[in-house]
C-alpha cells in the first residue's frame, strides 16, 4: 500500500499586495487567488501550511552578487521619494544620487523598457518568494516533508548581477544550493512557456544539477536562448537539456513528449530531489504564451512526476490569465494530496468576482492548430534521448 506523503504549504499574506504597475502582465495576485482556491475547496487542511518568511541578504547573495542586492535592497520608487518630499519627510537612508543613477539602473536591469520595473517593496516581494524556497528545501533536507510547494517562487529569469524577464531574484538557483549542501545530485524541470534560462546558466557547467526546459522557442519568443543543441560545458556537458516547441502544444503532445523525455531523464539521471518549476503561462489562453494546454494536461506532468518518489519542491513562475494561473496551482495542491478538484468556484471565495461567467475549476479551451507536428517532435525527441545517452551516473 502507498504511504501518504506529507505535504508542505507556503503562503504569506503579503505577497499578494505588491505591484508591478498597472499596465505590467505580472500580478502577485494570483498567489493570493491561488490560496483562496486552496482554502475554498478544502484542500488546506491536508497542507502543513507555513508561513514563508522574508529570505536575507547573505541567502540571497550565495547566488546574486553583493553590489547588485545592495542596490535592490535600497531601492526607493522615484514617486515615493516624490511622495516623501511633498510631505516634507527627511529621506533618511536614501542616498538620491544612487537611486535615481540611470547608469545603475541600466546595469542592474531596473526599468529597461519595463520588464522589471523598479516597484515599491520589489526586494520585500523578492525576499519574500525567496524565503518559502528555501524553506522549501529546507524542509526536504530534513525530512519534515516529501513535497514542498511555493507559488510565489518560479522566478526562473534572474541573473547573478541582473534582473531579467519580471525576476529580480533566482529563488530556484538558491533552493538548489542549499539542496546541494546535501544532496548530490539535483533535476530541475521547467515547464513554464519561457526558457529557464537563470537556471540553466547558473548550473552549465555542473554535472550535479541537471536542468530540463520545455519552451516555446522561435519568431523572437523571448528570452529567444534554450534551443536543442545547448546542453551544458566542461562538467555539465549534456546536463541541460533544452525541449524548444512551436505555438500550439496540446495535451496529448505535450504530455507524451514530457513523460518519454522524463522517463529517460530519471534512469538515466537517478537525482536524489526533483526541483519543479511550474510556469501557468504554458496554458491555453495565457496572454503571452501560445501553448495549448488544459489545466488537467499540465497537471498531468505533475502527477507523472510524483509517481518517481522522489522528494520534490513545486514552485510557481509565470502565468498572465491570472484566473487560471490560480485554478491551475490550486488544482495542481490537489492532486499533490491526491485530491481531484473539480466543480463551481466557491460563491465565498473573495475573488469571485474575477472568476465572471466561468465560474467553475476547469474550463473549455478551443482547438488551435499545432505547428508541431509528429515527425517534429519526434525528431526532437531523438536527439534528447542521443544526448542522454551520453550522460554518465
Ligand atoms: N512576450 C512578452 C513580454 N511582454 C512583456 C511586457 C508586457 C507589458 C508590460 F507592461 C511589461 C512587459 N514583456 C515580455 C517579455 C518578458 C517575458 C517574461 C516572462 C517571465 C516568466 O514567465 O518566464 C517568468 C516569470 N519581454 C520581451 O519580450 C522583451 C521586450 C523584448 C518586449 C517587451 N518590452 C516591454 C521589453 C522588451
Ligand atoms: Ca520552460
Ligand atoms: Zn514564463
Amino acid at each position: 500500500m502507498e504511504t501518504k506523503k506529507k505535504v508542505a504549504y507556503f503562503y504569506n499574506n503579503e505577497i499578494g499586495n505588491y505591484n508591478y504597475g498597472k499596465l505590467h502582465l505580472m500580478n502577485p495576485k494570483r498567489i493570493s487567488m491561488t490560496h483562496s482556491l486552496i482554502v475554498g475547496y478544502g484542500v488546506y487542511k491536508d497542507l502543513d501550511v507555513y508561513t514563508t518568511r522574508e529570505a536575507t541578504k547573505e541567502e540571497i547573495m550565495q547566488f546574486h552578487d553583493q553590489d547588485y542586492v545592495e542596490y535592490l535592497s535600497n531601492y526607493v520608487s522615484s514617486s515615493k521619494i516624490d511622495f516623501l518630499k511633498k510631505n516634507g519627510c527627511s529621506i533618511p537612508l536614501i542616498d538620491e544620487d544612487a537611486k535615481n543613477d540611470c547608469d545603475k539602473k541600466k546595469q542592474y536591469g531596473i526599468d529597461v523598457q519595463a520588464d522589471c520595473p523598479g516597484f515599491d517593496g520589489l526586494y520585500t516581494f523578492s525576499q519574500l518568494s525567496t524565503g518559502g524556497s528555501i524553506d522549501a528545501a529546507h524542509l526536504i533536507i530534513n525530512n519534515a516533508a516529501d513535497i514542498a510547494i511555493n507559488w510565489g517562487g518560479g522566478l526562473h529569469h534572474a541573473k547573478k548581477g541582473e534582473a531579467y524577464g519580471f525576476c529580480y531574484v533566482n529563488d530556484i538557483v538558491i533552493c538548489i544550493l542549499e539542496l546541494l549542501k546535501v544532496f548530490p545530485r539535483v533535476l530541475y524541470i521547467d515547464i513554464d512557456v519561457h526558457h529557464g534560462d537563470g537556471v540553466e546558466e547558473a548550473f552549465y557547467t555542473t554535472n550535479r544539477v541537471m536542468t530540463v526546459s520545455f519552451h516555446e522557442f522561435g519568431e523572437d519568443f523571448f528570452p529567444g536562448t534554450g534551443g536543442l543543441n545547448s546542453n551544458g560545458e566542461g562538467l555539465g556537458k549534456n546536463y541541460a537539456v533544452n525541449v524548444p516547441l512551436r505555438p500550439g502544444m496540446d495535451d496529448e503532445s505535450y504530455v507524451q513528449l514530457f513523460k518519454n523525455v522524463m522517463n529517460k531523464v530519471m534512469e538515466v539521471y537517478r537525482p536524489d530531489v526533483v526541483v519543479f518549476q511550474t510556469g501557468a503561462d504554458s496554458l491555453a489562453n495565457d496572454k503571452i504564451g501560445h501553448f495549448n494546454l488544459s489545466i488537467k494536461g499540465h497537471g498531468q506532468c505533475l502527477t507523472y512526476m510524483m509517481g518517481f518518489n522522489v522528494p520534490l519542491v513545486v514552485l510557481g513562475g509565470g502565468g498572465y490569465t491570472i484566473q487560471n494561473v490560480s485554478r491551475c496551482w490550486a488544482f495542481e495542491t490537489g492532486l499533490l494530496v491526491k485530491k481531484n478538484l473539480n466543480g463551481p468556484i466557491p460563491v465565498d471565495d473573495p475573488f469571485f468576482h474575477l472568476y465572471e461567467k466561468q465560474n467553475v475549476l476547469h474550463v473549455p479551451i478551443q482547438q488551435v492548430e499545432n505547428k508541431n507536428s509528429k515527425e517534429d517532435l519526434n525528431k526532437i525527441q531523438e536527439e534528447i534521448f542521443k544526448q542522454l545517452k551520453d550522460v554518465e551516473c
